[in-house]
């Protein structure tokens, strides 16, 4: 078993459709309804639809989830502008982390992929999603997701989150 946290975010083209096709293709255990946020880190883009997905498969680690998320941007037409960190995109999908078959996190400090996402504990709009989906979350090395919501910096952008409405449901 492995498992992985996903953070999934789209401010082009048709932001919801570029979410609901990608998350077709992950075949997840759960995914949060579809958040509104504003820009975190480059403000002069349009605003992101958010969501954040949970996925297991034996079959997959790391190297396995992130090529998942990096097919899924290509098709989704991402074009990347180097100059642009955190430029506006059609389909941005982060591993936030991976827990190997033990149950264990994997820690990565390869520059290609990061585990857990070193940016994951500032970002409301990756840690309330995220909640809304697994109430007993951890970051790990970073403690409770619960607990870092109770950031007053964090607690504000939360509130800045605009909750809309599901694009998935569990299939029977
Ligand atoms: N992704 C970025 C940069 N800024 N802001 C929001 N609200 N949501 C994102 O997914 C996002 C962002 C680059 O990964
Ligand atoms: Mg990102
Ligand atoms: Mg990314």
């Amino acid at each position: 078993m492995s498992r992985v946290v996903f953070s999934l975010g789209s401010n082009l083209g048709d932001r919801e459709a570029h979410l609901v096709s990608a998350i077709e293709k992950i075949d997840p255990e759960a995914v949060s309804e579809v958040y509104e946020t504003p820009p975190w880190g480059d403000d002069e883009q349009p605003t992101y639809y958010n969501i954040a997905a949970i996925a297991d498969d034996p079959d997959r680690g790391p190297e396995e989830w992130l090529q998942l998320a990096q097919r899924l941007e290509t098709e989704a037409g991402r074009i990347r502008d180097p100059q642009r960190r955190w430029g506006p995109r059609t389909l941005d999908v982060d591993l936030v982390a991976v827990w190997d078959e033990a149950g264990d996190p994997v820690l990565s400090e390869d520059a290609r992929l990061m585990l857990p996402h070193p940016l994951a504990h500032q970002r409301a709009f990756v840690l309330v999603p995220w909640h809304a989906i697994d109430a007993d979350a951890e970051l790990p090395g970073r403690g409770r997701v619960r607990e870092l919501l109770r950031d007053e910096g964090l607690a504000a952008d939360a509130r800045a989150l605009r909750r809309l409405h599901p694009i998935w449901s569990k299939p029977s």
